[in-house]
């Protein structure tokens, strides 16, 4: 039906709602003592909705104003709570007055599943949203996508107020950049933890995910670009897929010269890129030493962003993946990324 909201709660929910509203009115008589006020109570969920995340059960409560309508009847708010705390958008929240909330205060139990949809925007190929998606799927989040052309940044703008992908948005937040991203995925949903709670492992962490970020994320991205832009109707498919004809021809070499000029892109560039791609991936395998993972005996989100940040590495030419450390490197992020993420940069 358009026009509604999905509804709050499963039907089986709100079916055992109705009936015991109906049983408090068959009680109504001689024990109406246990019927109380619910008989004609707004509040039919009341006792029946709980926050997805902590389980606490919500009661109906009305606020009285002290204003009238014009007809003279009181205005009054009806909602859902507990102790001090909201339902809203299927969990606890702080609201310190009407209209100001602070979800991340508003309830501290454990992540139990889907909470409410995440939403990712994104561009399927690009690394840093890959990134995400892997922080995601590793917390057991849900979440949707809403892919955009590279060429047309303004649904991003409009969310985020700036143009680069990717962008979480978590009910009424948008969260830019992938490592503020994973910070805020930790901070928020932080079962199974992403960052080590030693505080030196922290810091590792950290720097090692930042290092990924600072060298690999524009390193990676140049060499498959460059690649790329050989190998004709790529750049065509990746970026004017709807496009046919003189107007596909057209779109093409605009599209090839936008990306040379974005990224900086020149042979001689890509002879350096070349050989700082051996080495930053020699330095990588040096720190991984040999083990699974960067930082302690777990998967942490170093390894996620230096995994998912080598991963374009698959599209580029065959004679730097013919190097053993590269090779190697991409081998490790196989087992992070997934087969699913090496297909998508092979074809
Ligand atoms: N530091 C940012 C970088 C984001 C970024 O460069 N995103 C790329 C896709 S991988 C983008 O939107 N590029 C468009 C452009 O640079 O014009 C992050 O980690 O999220």
């Amino acid at each position: 039906m358009s026009g509604t909201h999905e509804s709050l709660v499963p039907p089986t929910t709100f079916d055992r709602a109705q009936e015991l509203q109906k049983a408090r009115g068959r009680n109504s008589g001689e024990r109406s003592f246990r019927a109380g006020s619910g008989v004609r109570s707004p509040f039919l969920l009341s006792g029946l909705i709980r926050c997805a995340r902590c389980g606490h059960a919500y009661q109906g409560r009305t606020i009285n104003s002290t204003k009238h309508r014009k007809d003279g009847t009181k205005i009054q708010v009806l909602f859902l709570r507990r102790d001090g705390q909201y339902f809203v958008d299927g969990i606890c929240s702080d609201l310190s007055f009407f209209g100001q909330r602070s979800r991340d205060r508003g309830c501290d139990g454990v992540h139990a599943g889907r909470v409410r949809t995440l939403k990712l925007i994104q561009i399927p190929f690009s690394h840093s949203c890959i990134k995400v998606r892997r922080a995601l799927e590793l917390k057991g989040l849900a979440y949707e996508t809403q892919d955009i052309n590279p060429v047309d940044r303004k649904a991003v703008i409009a969310t985020s107020g700036q143009g680069l992908v990717p962008v979480l948005v978590d009910g009424g937040r948008a969260i830019a950049d992938s490592t503020a991203i994973l910070l805020y995925l930790e901070e928020t949903y932080p079962r199974p933890p992403l960052l080590p709670a030693d505080p030196a492992l922290r810091a590792e962490c950290l720097l090692l995910e930042d290092w990924s970020d600072a060298v690999l994320l524009p390193l990676t991205r140049r060499l498959a670009y460059w690649h790329t832009l050989s190998v004709p109707g790529t750049i065509e498919r990746l970026f004017f897929p709807g496009s046919r004809g003189l107007r596909r021809w057209i779109e093409g070499r605009l599209g090839r010269r936008a990306v040379r000029r974005r990224f900086g892109l020149s042979a001689d560039r890509n002879r350096r890129d070349e050989a700082e791609v051996r080495r930053a991936a020699q330095l990588a395998l040096d720190r991984l030493g040999g083990r699974s993972y960067l930082v302690g005996d777990t998967l942490t989100l170093a390894d996620v962003a230096l995994a998912a940040l080598s991963a374009p590495l698959w599209a580029a030419a065959s004679h730097v993946r013919d190097d053993q450390s590269v090779l190697a490197l991409l081998d490790w992020s196989r087992a992070i990324v997934g087969e699913e993420i090496v297909s998508l940069y092979r074809n």
